[in-house]
């Protein structure tokens, strides 16, 4: 076994790892504890590149805190419901279930073949009734506390899915799983989870405990997403019907006196009272029709602004003015009121369609500073969208600041009672109930007799999917002949279950407190054992889900809190998103046939070569683009795996040198030779680069440089000292193998693990310790440089290496031994060859 053969070792170490329970987590709280979470994969029957890069990052991490000490939980599970299973199930006529669970099992074999370090004891699929019981309970208590509930809206629809999504999940008006659909809109009764609720403690928190520990890109994306706007609402009597008031919202009242109309959204509720009292009731409803007939899409791309006049007219509560009552496509019927006033002169969409349509502009806030010609001009061809001073013709608040005339103005009209001030967000409500099969049934029931819609009692869950379902009807819940049909628990009567199921982002809210307590059958999980672990210590996934699963998740830990199951709200202090695999600048697809298997190169170069060339490729956060990695190794197939193999196998040969030398030794050198000394350093300077590449800002690419670097290091010594067997020798290498042995643990565990034994443990490294470092040998890189007088060598001197020509001559003068030699003689001449050699010249 001389030569590196990387399935032997890797097929060993997996089953000593499976034998020995090796990354079962203690619990017993000796150590502290780490909870180092990795994104769980949906099951789509074969792992991809970017799960090899996102486990083997995660796994690093893993190996390094077990290798500092602490009791490490690291679980992996499977988000199994979902679409492509209910997919394979129409066009092949599987059964979801068995699809699931074939893919499952394909994958987790890849994965063992990988040989993460998971606690697979742990291991959960969202798809098991077990699991998803749990949603249906969290659903009816969540329920019961007001934090879900049903309601008719307009929803976003993806007619390929064939079924609602949420906002999150339509994101730029086209679905999350097909890019290239666009949405639809349609009105439904949907189950809504009322994250808004959470909005101010979502951003809170972006504000504060996540700021250090999750991306900046997330954070904000996420703070865009929620959206919060300060302003105010005021109602606008009809003057042809005042009983009716359209409320508009507002983050300017400050401008209100420079209103020139009021605009509602095509779908505004109020619409249909418009209708009927409109002198052009047809126009109106032409154009409500075709706007509202747009896809979300259409409506938000088409830069185009358009209106209609409804030939109404409403009140401006503060001046008295009549203005007429427009609707516009550019006016939104989920954002603030779903109505705005027009004020041209301050805001650009305003500016432009008042342009277009010959509506009159005045200006009411001015600049400050007079000596501004913006504040002496007409808005002629831009609006002035700064905050000022209000003009003289804003009645009792004219000289006021923007920001003291909205205060005043909102205090006025607080206490005539047409307006107060509001805070709106962006963030909607989560819609969780979709229109598909494969997924957790709702547990609620729809009762015509005594007209209520209540949870199922807890005693009969879980609501299971039936096993017999025909997915070659549309609605195989709805048309099944047994599973809708249930007595009603609030009078008895027969009644019917509701056949929507939820949105599988509610599986992935809360998987990874289950992992904590994966076996639990009286409750989802256990208080005081979640309390122990969570909140994750660290999380890498994906991007693509920074404004679904990571909002979701968020406010559901919130709202987990507030039915008492946890006493926390955030549940992830620390967040990496890992840049995706490309291949040759394209996004690897099955459509694309573009896809590297990572299969074959386990099957070539192992697991450990596999990892390491991954993570050698880039840093985490980065984009790896493989057919560049590839070219830069110069080769055809998978060069950069093969390199890395290449790579093991010279670490191996190099330990298995020196192993029966290291085994007959312990200790470190006290004294050394000059060669063992640069050695040593070059030992501790890896092992300080190696650790604060982990620690800051996890740069595994520099990890696996430097144990290049120190691979070569050692070589450099093997070279120089040969067979020796001088004992302080053999401990400057066996140092060294050592702490090169432990630095590639996080990144290839298996042969880790066998050069380990091979220098003499006989325990896994998962119970051994990083080497810390000698700062003082880890200081800056030295270079020993013989210095000669008159061509005789008289000392050696350890300087960094771009230590410049005169400063290396100066520090050869300073040398003790040189100086005791050269103090009663003259230097006629100093030679430096530079990080060679130093010659002086004395008479
Ligand atoms: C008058 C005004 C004057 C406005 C001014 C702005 C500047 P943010 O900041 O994104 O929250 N608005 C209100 N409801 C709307 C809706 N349903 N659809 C589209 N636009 C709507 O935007 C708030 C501003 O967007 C509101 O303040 C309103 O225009 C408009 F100089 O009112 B403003
Ligand atoms: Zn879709
Ligand atoms: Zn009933």
């Amino acid at each position: 076994h001389e030569k590196y053969q990387p399935h032997v070792v890797e097929e060993k170490w997996q089953r000593i790892w499976r034998e020995q329970n090796t990354f079962a987590v203690r619990d017993d709280g000796r150590r502290p504890r780490y909870y180092m979470l990795e994104m769980l994969p949906y099951p789509s029957g074969r792992i991809h590149l970017g799960h090899v890069r996102n486990y083997s990052i995660g796994d690093a991490v893993a190996w390094y805190k077990r290798l500092q000490g602490y009791d490490v939980l690291h679980p992996m599970g499977w988000d199994a419901f979902g679409l492509p299973a209910e997919n394979a199930a129409i066009k092949q006529g599987a059964r979801p279930d068995e699809w699931t669970y074939q893919n499952i099992a394909a994958m987790r074999a890849q994965l063992q073949r990988l040989g993460f370090s998971y606690d697979w004891s742990r291991e959960i699929a969202s798809c098991q009734p077990e699991y998803y019981r749990w949603n249906q309970w969290m659903f009816i208590q969540l329920f019961k506390k007001g934090l879900v509930y049903r309601k008719r809206a307009t929803v976003n629809w993806c007619p390929k899915c064939n079924t609602s999504l949420a906002n999150e999940q339509a994101e730029g008006g086209y679905c999350w799983r097909h890019p290239d659909t666009p949405v639809e809109q349609r009105e439904l009764e949907q189950w809504f989870v009322r994250q808004t609720h959470y909005a101010e403690e979502l951003l809170a928190g972006i504000e504060g405990p996540l700021k250090n520990g999750w991306p900046g890109h997330v954070l904000k994306r996420q703070h865009d997403w929620i959206g919060r706007s300060e302003g105010a609402e005021v109602d606008f009597a009809l003057s042809e019907a005042p009983a009716i008031t359209v409320r508009i919202f507002t983050t300017r009242l400050d401008t209100i006196y420079g209103a020139n109309a009021v605009i509602v959204a095509p779908e505004h509720p109020l619409m249909e009272q418009l209708l009927e009292r409109s002198p052009v009731r047809s126009q109106v409803a032409a154009f409500v029709a075709r706007i509202t007939a747009q896809s979300l899409r259409e409506r938000t791309e088409s830069r185009e602004k358009e209106g209609v006049e409804t030939g109404l007219h409403a009140i401006n509560p503060f001046n008295g003015e009549r203005l007429p009552v427009w609707t516009a496509n550019f006016v939104l019927a989920q954002y603030g009121t779903g109505a705005l006033m027009s004020v041209p002169a301050h805001d650009e969409r305003d500016f432009e369609f008042s342009r277009k349509y010959g509506l009159p502009i005045r200006r009411v806030v001015w600049d400050t500073t007079p000596s501004d010609p913006q504040s002496t001009l007409k808005i002629s061809t831009v609006p002035f969208m700064d905050e000022g001073v209000l003009g003289s013709d804003c009645g009792p608040f004219s000289g006021l600041t923007s920001a003291a005339a909205r205060q005043a103005m909102a205090h006025h009209a607080e206490t005539h009672g047409f307006g107060k001030r509001t805070v709106v967000y962006r963030l909607r409500d989560w819609g969780i109930s979709r229109q598909r099969a494969w997924g957790t049934p709702i547990p609620m029931i729809h009762c015509d007799a005594c007209g209520t819609i209540s949870p199922e009692k807890e005693e009969n869950l879980p609501i299971t999917l039936p096993p017999d379902l025909d997915f070659s009807v549309g609605a195989p819940l709805a048309t099944h002949p047994t599973f809708t049909k249930v007595t009603c628990p609030n009078c008895g009567a027969p009644a019917r279950r509701d056949t929507d199921t939820m949105d599988t982002f509610v599986d992935s809210n809360w998987y990874y407190f289950r992992y904590c307590d994966p076996h639990n059958d009286r409750c989802p999980f256990d208080r005081e054992i979640v309390q122990r672990w969570l909140p994750v210590d660290f999380y890498i996934g994906g991007d693509e889900h920074a404004v679904m699963h990571l909002i979701y998740t968020r406010a559901w830990t919130m709202m987990m809190r507030d039915l008492g199951l946890i006493d926390f709200g955030e549940p992830i202090r620390r967040l990496l998103t890992q840049g995706m695999v490309i291949l040759n600048g394209a996004k690897m697809s099955k459509s694309r046939g573009n896809i590297v298997d990572p299969d074959d190169m386990i099957r070539r170069y192992g697991a450990d070569a596999t990892r390491l060339s991954i993570l050698f490729a880039a840093p985490p956060e980065r984009e790896v683009d493989w057919k560049r990695v590839t070219d830069e190794y110069g080769a055809d197939d998978y060069p950069a795996a093969e390199g890395a193999m290449r790579y093991l196998a010279r670490v191996w040969r190099l330990v298995h040198r020196w192993r029966d030398r290291c085994r007959s030794v312990t200790g470190l050198p006290a004294t050394v030779s000059p060669a063992a000394e640069v050695t040593r350093r070059a030992t501790h300077r890896a092992l300080a680069r190696a650790t604060e590449a982990f620690e800051q800002g996890l740069r595994l690419n520099v990890v696996v440089a430097t144990c290049m670097e120190l691979t070569n290091d050692l070589y450099d010594f093997d070279t120089a000292v040969g067979e020796t067997t001088e004992t302080t020798d053999v401990q400057t290498m066996r140092e060294g193998l050592e702490a090169l042995v432990l630095m590639l643990t996080p990144l290839a565990p298996h042969i880790a693990e066998e050069l380990w034994q091979e220098l003499g443990h006989t325990t896994s490294l998962a119970q051994a310790r990083w080497m810390t470092y000698d700062p003082e040998l880890a200081r800056a890189p030295q270079l020993e440089i013989p210095v000669q007088v008159n061509g005789k060598l008289k000392s050696r001197i350890l300087v960094a290496p771009d230590l410049s020509d005169a400063d290396l001559e100066a520090a050869a003068l300073a040398d003790e031994r040189i100086r005791a030699l050269i103090t009663d003689k003259t230097v006629v001449k100093v030679i430096v060859v530079p990080k060679r050699l130093v010659n002086i010249v004395v008479r």
